[in-house]
């Protein structure tokens, strides 16, 4: 197999997600059509150079029968992925249930559901077992497809028992983990009932990974509290060995958007939105609809601001971006109510017969509009309560070349640690400080302005998705070469 160059593949590398980056759509009894879905990670990999990369996941539909599972295999297999086959009730346990019920708001610093806080407890023990199995079958696939020397990557909060049911089957794979989302203060971990389970399984990886320093701290301060283990600067002691923990911020391919900016469709789409928006400063968030992104928080600050800044109202608009997602979860849909309430009162009580303040839509946009409207925007707005890192701030800086303008970022953001100094950070629950920094931000002078961008630019466009990946891979590498020769020893 050759690279594009020509030369060899260094190595093969399996990346195992929950989700594959195709979505299938079933057109015939043995028919499929399959559409690249273009998230940060499938970017991040398409960078890498080096690696035949191979994805293993979920493809994210039932399909109960051979014929349909067997035509779906060979439609995935000329995008070089592998679908893991997960039954409706499996899904329903494992994903809906103990991943997105459980641990990612508690991850997200958000407790567990609080309506259903005793419902939960007692499905809790099915949704953990479904949990198991699910990570099983992945890992049943993974080595079923895995040749001596590749190296196997797994990611997110899905897959925590993925490493330890590989390192059963050979012990000599090479096991990497990546955590997309925070992992929280051992006090937080410490109150899943299924805290110890989780850390073991995860430590049978030899290199664990997270977006920040502080997030590999928590991990080695809970395996150290509850699992009673030795940490050291560089890991973990475990089980005679040391899993290596450590930070590997992501980044972006800050050059795809570059490219995208000079494309004349995309020129004529930000002519169009900076005639639309002539007379108006234009702020933007963009997220997808969930808890953790803070939106509602968002909003409510910026009606705070123009409550106290009058002279601003017919200056200024609001657009909030945000793809629905989860929409079959309660709480989800119970959300989306709360912010179209919020918006319509606001622009009830602030707008006029030919603008509104807030422009909200409930969905997504294709890269060509979202990559205009981050060009015309001059005040980004990012309150996360939580976020991994959040690429939306990274994405918006890429952008903006010409026009410089102000990133107001919630230090509860991984992205807080590399694009802080140019950023106005806020705290996201203190709606007073938002509408404070979104005065600030509209009203800074341009030398502030170019200086803070400056600083983030540069972060932006060398720190990458591809160096990101290069070096998790890289290290993952050198890891295990380094725990063979202690053993030698
Ligand atoms: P997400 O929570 O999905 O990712 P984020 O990092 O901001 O959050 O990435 C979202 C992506 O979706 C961005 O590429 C953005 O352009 C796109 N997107 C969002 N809203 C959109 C819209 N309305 N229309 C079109 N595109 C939209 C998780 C973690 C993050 C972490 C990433 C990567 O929660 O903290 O940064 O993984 O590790």
């Amino acid at each position: 197999c050759e690279r594009d160059d020509g030369k060899p593949f260094r190595q093969r590398l399996l990346v195992v997600a929950n989700r594959l980056p195709v979505s299938a759509v079933r057109r015939g009894e043995d028919s499929w059509s399959l559409e690249i879905s273009a998230g940060g990670l499938v970017s991040a990999l398409l960078g890498v150079k080096e690696f035949e990369a191979r994805w293993i996941g979920w493809a994210g539909v039932n399909v109960p029968d051979e014929i349909g599972q067997k035509a779906l295999t060979k439609a995935l297999a000329e995008k070089r992925c592998i679908p893991v086959f997960l039954d409706e009730e499996i899904v329903h346990q494992y994903y809906n249930g103990y991943c997105n019920n459980i641990l990612w708001p508690l991850f997200h610093y958000l407790g567990l559901p609080q309506e259903d806080r005793l419902a939960t407890t007692r499905s809790f023990q099915s949704q953990f077992t479904a949990y198991q199995k699910a990570n099983q079958m992945f890992a049943d696939v993974v080595n079923e497809h895995y040749e001596e020397g590749d190296v196997v990557w797994c990611h997110d909060y899905h897959l925590m028992f993925l490493p330890q049911c590989l390192k059963k089957y050979n012990s000599n794979m090479k096991v990497g983990w990546f955590l997309h989302t925070p992992f929280p203060s051992s006090e937080i971990h410490r109150t899943l009932p299924s805290r110890s389970e989780l850390l073991h399984a995860v430590l049978a990886a030899d290199l664990v990974g997270f977006h920040t320093y502080d997030y590999a701290r928590h991990f080695v301060s809970a395996c150290t509290r509850i699992l009673g283990l030795e940490g050291t600067p560089e890991g973990v002691e475990y089980q005679g060995k040391l899993t290596r923990v450590a930070a590997f911020p992501i980044g972006i391919d800050s050059h795809r958007f570059k490219r995208a900016l000079e494309l004349p469709e995309v020129q004529k789409h930000i002519k169009d939105l900076e005639e639309r928006f002539k007379h108006r400063k234009v702020m933007l968030g963009v997220d997808r609809l969930d808890m953790i992104k803070g939106i509602p928080q968002k909003i409510l600050a910026f009606e705070k601001f123009l409550e106290e800044n009058p002279d601003w109202r017919e200056k200024v608009v609001l657009l909030q971006i945000a793809v629905p997602t989860r929409t079959d979860v309660p709480e989800y849909q119970k959300l989306t109510s709360q912010v179209h309430e919020i918006v319509g009162r606001i622009n009830g009580r602030f707008g006029s017969l030919t603008a509104v303040p807030i422009h909200h839509l409930d969905r997504s946009l294709d890269f060509y509009a979202l990559c205009a409207l981050y060009a015309v925007t001059d005040v980004a707005l990012v309150t996360s309560l939580r976020d991994g890192m959040n690429l939306v701030s990274y994405e918006f800086v890429a952008c903006q070349a010409k026009k410089k303008g102000v990133l107001i970022l919630s230090e509860f953001a991984g992205a807080a640690q590399s694009l802080g100094a140019g950023a106005i950070l806020v705290n996201p629950w203190n709606i007073t400080e938002v509408a404070a920094a979104i005065d600030k931000a509209l009203n800074m002078e341009p030398v502030e302005r170019q200086n803070r961008h400056k600083h983030n630019f540069e972060h932006v466009t060398q720190h990458t998705a591809q160096e990101w990946a290069e070096t998790f891979v890289s290290e993952l590498n050198d890891t295990v070469v380094e725990a063979q020769l202690r053993t030698k020893q």
